[in-house]
């Protein structure tokens, strides 16, 4: 059987991220049989996919399954795949927290380098590397300290952190199997999409949950590192269609998927508390800097420099125009709706949870 024809089954590591949980809702709603893989850990930690796999069976005709599995066990990566035998495979599975990296290079490289080669092993250990396709979480950390503005999938890369360089590894090493094997894996290069699933460390989702809280009475001030660092921003959901669509191309290919807008954090800062009838007046620099509320003179923002890196990305500003081209891609969530989504569903957290 070719790629592509018969049954849909889809593996996706990672599935209780992010974009794992809302790929999963994408492609059950597409009639695929979908497996994920989870790790085993001493609390639930399916908290994200909960709602699909409370009934397996009951989202629109597709099927979900799990496995417990690690990107650090390649002989659990062969079982899974031989016996699931699935046509398309979505790498999400990464150790993603950029300032962790640093604290956890050598695991942040055995999971996010290793394991990609792991998984790409074990396609070809089951002799399904003819027929299933392959999607890697690729990122736009790649670009690092940015040689163009803005970036495409010609922008040459220079990480600027050990996840980068892990992140770095497996997208060659992606591209070297589709070369020397003649395999269909893509690179899909991502840059940042967020949600109100975002991981809470990372800076929108820390930022929304603290003005909620912050206008709920619950706390004062929201403590951050680089202010000025500057991302393009998108929302996750639409994303998980991109990975998807590059499945469905007839030859596998990489691609840049961004909004083509960039903003610096403290302008997403800014846009939250607009949301609960704020403004923030900024005064001082780097880490004297403080954001005040401009009615009350109250301390909203301070900077603490236990948040920053080693090094930082300053600024990234995708090029998405060949996802356009190539399969009519485009982002359907602006900036402002997304920080407005954001806020909404964690003011309602923090009201059903103050302790959230
Ligand atoms: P998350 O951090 O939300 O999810 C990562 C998932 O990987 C989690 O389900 C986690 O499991 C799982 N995981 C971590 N380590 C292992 C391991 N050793 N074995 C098996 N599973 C593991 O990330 P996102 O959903 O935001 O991102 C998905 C992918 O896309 C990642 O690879 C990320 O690096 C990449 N990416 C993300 C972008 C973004 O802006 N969100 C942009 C570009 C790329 P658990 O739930 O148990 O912790
Ligand atoms: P990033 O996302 O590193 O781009 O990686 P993150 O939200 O962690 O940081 C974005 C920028 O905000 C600055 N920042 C802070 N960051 C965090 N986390 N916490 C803070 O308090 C804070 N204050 C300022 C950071 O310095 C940085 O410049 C994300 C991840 O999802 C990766 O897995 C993915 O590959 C990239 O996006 C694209």
């Amino acid at each position: 059987m070719a790629c592509g024809e018969g049954k849909k089954v889809a593996l996706l590591t990672g599935i209780n991220g992010q974009d794992g949980s809302y790929l999963a809702e994408f492609l059950l709603d597409k009639g695929y049989e979908v497996h994920g893989i989870i790790r085993r850990a001493s609390s639930f930690n399916t908290t994200r996919i909960d709602h699909l796999h409370a009934d397996p069976y009951a989202h629109k005709g597709g099927k979900l399954f799990l496995h417990y599995g690690d990107m650090i066990d390649s002989s659990c990566l062969v079982k899974i795949i031989s016996k699931v035998k699935p046509t398309e495979i979505y790498n999400l599975a990464a150790q993603s927290h950029v300032k962790v990296s640093f604290d956890l290079s050598e695991y942040t490289a055995e999971v996010d380098a290793v394991g990609t080669l792991r998984l790409l092993d074990a396609i070809r250990t089951c002799g399904l590397d003819q027929t299933c396709k392959f999607y890697q979480a690729s990122t736009s950390e790649l670009y690092g300290d940015v040689k163009a503005i803005p970036q495409n999938e010609e922008t040459p890369f220079n990480p600027r952190s050990p996840y980068a360089c892990a992140k770095l590894y497996a997208y060659w090493i992606v591209i070297n199997y589709r070369d020397a094997y003649n395999m269909f894996a893509c690179n899909g290069i991502l840059f940042n999409h967020e949600s109100p699933r975002r991981g809470e460390t990372f800076v929108t989702r820390k930022v929304t949950r603290e003005v909620a809280k912050i206008h709920l009475g619950l706390s004062e001030c929201l403590v951050l590192g680089n202010l000025t660092a500057k991302r393009d921003w998108g929302h996750a959901k639409d994303y998980v269609e991109a990975m998807w669509l590059m499945l469905q191309q007839d030859k596998p290919d990489d691609f840049v998927i961004g909004t083509g807008e960039t903003h610096s954090v403290k302008e997403f800062v800014e846009e939250a508390f607009k949301h609960v009838g704020k403004e923030i007046v900024w005064e001082g620099e780097g880490v004297h800097e403080v954001g005040k509320e401009k009615d009350s003179g109250e301390i909203r923002v301070r900077v603490d420099s236990k948040y920053y890196r080693p090094t930082d990305v300053n600024l990234l500003l995708s090029d998405p125009t060949k996802a356009k081209e190539k399969f009519g891609w485009a982002p359907k969530v602006t900036f402002l709706e997304l920080v407005h989504e954001m806020m909404e569903a964690d003011i309602a957290l923090m009201k059903r949870n103050p302790m959230a």
